[in-house]
């Protein structure tokens, strides 16, 4: 008879994925004030993403940085086929630019993480496995290289948000996560700050979604400053926690996704618009680099990171 270890290490063979998959798969790098690292991160974004997948794209969302950011994003997607850049003329926050990214996603799955180098893009590959099995993969941080403060920090937000929520994840704002392009069918965001990663799992729970968790490796940044927790932003956070709270209430299953509110079609026709007047043939070839100036949500959001 066969022992435990072996049962679950062929079930985990049978798993294994041939790479690249045989998938398309649109990568989101939300970035503010990330001079010092984006060309890095994309670069070596570059290197991993065609082993992982047969078509990819990267999307940079720059959310009215105030350095070079702006100038190098242009230039990176000036420079590759592959990348794509939207600007967010001001500061909108986190949320707010990870659903620019989401709604100029071009591909079945759809990953997010930071620009900021401190994630390690070879572990998508640990994602992937699971990617088709699940609605959404997430991964948590083995070990946070974060100061104390913020581990604190962070251990209260989850506890919070697993009593009010019932979300229970490990590491919920880990940017590190792989979505089936159909969970934004459903899944709405509103939040325009780090409440995004609590939002998009509370609703993903309602719904019954299938949700896998991934270890993850943690650097410490290497260069410019992280947005991190101040009191006027940890009091923000809980504002909008228990706004979404009420929400979460009257979720129904009927709810149009983000993919299907027709007040968010404007923005969607924006980048795809401006793609076409570009394109020489008109069609076909989406804009290289795109400005967006005009959104509800704009200067609500700033920097929102809870934890
Ligand atoms: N869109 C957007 N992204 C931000 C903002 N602040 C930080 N980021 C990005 O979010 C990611 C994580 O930010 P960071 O400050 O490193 O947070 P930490 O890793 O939790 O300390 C990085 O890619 C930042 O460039 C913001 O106001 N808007
Ligand atoms: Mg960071």
């Amino acid at each position: 008879m066969r022992d435990v270890a072996s049962v679950e290490g062929s079930r985990r063979d049978c798993m294994e994925l041939e790479f690249p998959a045989p998938i398309s798969l649109s990568v989101i790098f939300p970035a503010f004030n990330e001079e010092a690292n984006i060309r890095r991160t994309v670069e070596a974004a570059r290197m991993v993403l065609p082993k992982l997948a047969q078509t990819w794209e990267i999307i940079l969302v720059n959310d009215g940085s105030r350095d070079a950011t702006t100038p190098i994003c242009d230039e990176l997607a000036e420079q590759f086929p592959e990348v794509r850049a939207i600007h967010h003329m001001v500061n909108r926050g986190y949320g707010a630019a990870l659903k620019s990214g989401i709604l100029a996603a071009q591909y079945d799955y759809i990953f997010f993480t930071d620009s900021d180098g401190q994630f390690d893009l070879q572990e998508l590959e640990h994602l992937l496995q699971y990617a088709s099995e699940y609605d959404i993969v997430t991964g948590y941080r083995a070990k946070r290289q974060d100061p104390p403060h913020r581990l604190i920090n962070a251990w209260g937000w989850k506890t919070l948000v697993r009593l009010v929520l019932g979300v229970r994840v490990r590491d919920i704002d880990c940017a590190f996560k792989i979505f089936q392009r159909s969970v934004f069918d459903r899944v709405q965001i509103r939040s325009v700050g780090a409440m995004v990663n609590t939002e998009i799992l509370a609703q993903a729970n309602s719904f019954a979604m299938r949700i896998h968790e991934v270890k993850v490796s943690h650097y410490p940044r290497r260069a410019g400053k992280s947005s991190g927790a101040n009191l006027r932003v940890i009091a923000r956070a809980f504002k909008e926690l228990f706004r979404l709270w009420g929400q979460l209430r009257n979720v129904t299953h009927e709810q149009p996704g983000l993919f299907r509110t027709e007040g968010l079609l404007t923005e969607v026709a924006l980048y795809r618009r401006d793609a076409f007047d570009a394109a020489p043939s008109g069609g076909g070839i989406l804009a290289r680099s795109v400005r967006v100036d005009s959104d509800a949500q704009s200067k609500v959001g700033s920097n929102c990171f809870a934890d």
